[in-house]
């Protein structure tokens, strides 16, 4: 018999328009796990509400990002994917999670503490407790691995320590995850800022390469891009600007660094950037495609939403309920 899949679990917040980075980081890297995983992508819905929303706006860009994870090549057949606020587990174990966590975790998360202090006007409880939602998410699904960038670590951890908490408690209820460490993703950094990395948040839209930017903006903005005096291209630490450029055009062509540097060589920086501009364009247009034909598939979508929806719920409601059991909650009369 097959050995069985283990479980991964990965999401990504419908929050602001998604860039090259998140694109070449994670999305792309996410296509082939599932023939080694049984894999789960959620749109965290509920976790945008942390921070003030536009209902019509969050509306459409949740069904936007759920839209590109397929257009990105993550078939709905091979894995699930799904809207957290379809799952009504997300919430339920979160709630009975946030009575195993203490203040004193939540305090010294990093995340919380950037967050609070960029919306001072409203430091909502559910910001407080984001981790706690996060940790649900990926103890419901009883996943061993968790692809995330190294800012939500520290939350991961945090995961594994609830998990052990609890069964230490109550016994084996839960799976202990692990980062899933796999290829490395490429790591895209600011075209403002090459020391900081590209962000779907960065108030300069010049910053960043968003999904669904047309050619004529991607290669102005590389044009843009921030670089050094010199005009040698080159890969090095002291050149971030220019060998985040590399980066960018070697994961977009599969070109190594001796191949980029070898194919510029002599030429001078205005070359090389409208080269990035347009194979990062040519990258790009077909997922741009993808996405346009999809938006138009409504019954398919539709159809996607609702058996991922009845999916995630099954194996969802299986790990809840033997929670609820542990716990000592009155057994269910049928
Ligand atoms: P925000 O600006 O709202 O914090 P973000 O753009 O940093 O968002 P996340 O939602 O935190 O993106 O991350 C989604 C996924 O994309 C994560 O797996 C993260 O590691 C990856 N990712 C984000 N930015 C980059 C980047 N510049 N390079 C590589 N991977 C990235
Ligand atoms: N907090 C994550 C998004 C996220 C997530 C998850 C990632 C929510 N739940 C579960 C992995 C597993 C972020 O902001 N990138």
């Amino acid at each position: 018999m097959a050995e069985e899949k283990k479980i991964l679990f990965s999401g990504m917040q419908a929050t602001g328009n998604l860039t090259l980075g998140n694109y070449l980081g994670a999305l792309k890297n996410w296509v082939s796990l599932n023939e080694d995983y049984e894999c789960y992508y959620c749109v965290v819905d509920e976790h945008s509400i942390t921070v003030r929303q536009d209902p019509a706006e969050l509306r459409q860009r949740a069904r936007a990002l759920l839209i590109l994870y397929i257009a990105a090549g993550l078939d709905p057949e091979k894995n699930c994917i799904y809207y957290q606020s379809h799952v009504s587990g997300h919430a339920e174990l979160a709630w009975i999670l946030n009575c195993y966590t203490y203040m004193g975790e939540l305090q010294r998360m990093t995340q919380f503490k950037d967050k609070s202090a960029k919306h001072a006007e409203n430091i909502n409880a559910g910001l407080f407790t984001y981790p706690v939602l996060m940790a649900a998410d990926i103890l419901l699904f009883q996943a061993d691995v968790v692809p995330v960038g190294v800012d939500q670590m520290q939350h991961l951890e945090l995961t594994r320590d609830i998990a052990q908490r609890f069964n230490g408690i109550y016994g084996d209820v839960f799976k202990i995850p692990e980062a899933y460490i796999g290829k490395v993703g490429a790591n895209i950094k600011s075209l403002q800022n090459p020391t900081k990395k590209m962000s779907k948040s960065d108030e300069n839209p010049n910053a960043s390469i968003y999904l669904m930017d047309d050619t004529d903006t991607i290669i102005r903005k590389f044009k843009r891009a921030v670089t050094d005096s010199e005009s040698e291209v080159r890969y090095s630490p002291d050149k971030p600007g220019i060998s985040n450029l590399i980066d960018i055009y070697r994961a977009a062509t599969g070109k190594t660094v001796e191949e980029v540097e070898k194919e510029f060589d002599g030429k001078g920086y205005g070359d090389f950037k409208l080269a990035v501009g347009e194979a990062a364009a040519n990258l790009l247009k077909p997922l741009q495609q993808r996405v346009a034909e999809l938006s138009k598939d409504k019954a398919y979508i539709d159809g996607v939403i609702k058996n991922n929806a009845e999916r995630a719920n099954y194996t969802a409601s299986k790990t809840l309920r033997k929670v609820q059991k542990k716990i000592g909650f009155p057994e269910r009369i049928r």
